[in-house]
């Protein structure tokens, strides 16, 4: 069982798709094990993707991210972390395989619907950035 920290960004939470966006991931074998919604902060924003604080779209990120409500989401099951990625497709939507999250909701790279960690070392990261332990139920 791996647990990965999920965000449905702005533009996705805008556009009311997360009842469409969860149930692709209740779809695909993953349940939700911690969830709220949250307005980031800039300061939030720019701690959660300072991994990237010297990328040209850096400030493009942050303003986006910032723009309107997310739901964060810890989600769990075997191969969680990879099976997120494949489900939210590639990073451009108009490379996204289609029946992605991406491919379906997003509409460019900027604004592309969801956030998934890339890994186990940033999904632990995430999660605690995000989350208290008793806030995350046991399955
Ligand atoms: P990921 O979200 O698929 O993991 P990352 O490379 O980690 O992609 O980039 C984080 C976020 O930064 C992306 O989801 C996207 O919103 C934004 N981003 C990445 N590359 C670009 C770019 O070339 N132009 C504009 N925004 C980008
Ligand atoms: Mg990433």
């Amino acid at each position: 069982m791996e647990h990965t920290l999920s965000i449905i960004k702005p533009d996705a939470f805008a556009k009311k798709h997360v009842g469409e966006i969860l149930s692709r991931f209740e779809s695909n074998g993953l349940t939700i094990v911690a969830a709220k919604v949250k307005h980031l902060t800039k300061d939030e924003a720019e701690e959660f993707y300072a991994v990237h604080k010297d990328r040209a779209f850096f400030n493009d990120l942050v303003s986006f991210m910032i723009s309107g409500p997310v739901m964060v989401q810890v989600l769990a099951g075997e191969d969680a972390i990879k099976k997120n990625r494949e489900v939210m497709g590639d990073t451009d939507p108009q490379k996204a395989a289609s029946g992605t999250i991406r491919a379906d909701f997003a509409e460019n790279i900027d604004a592309n619907a969801v956030h998934g960690s890339d890994g186990p070392e940033t999904a632990k990261t995430e999660i605690d950035y995000f989350f208290n332990p008793d806030e995350i139920i046991s399955i």
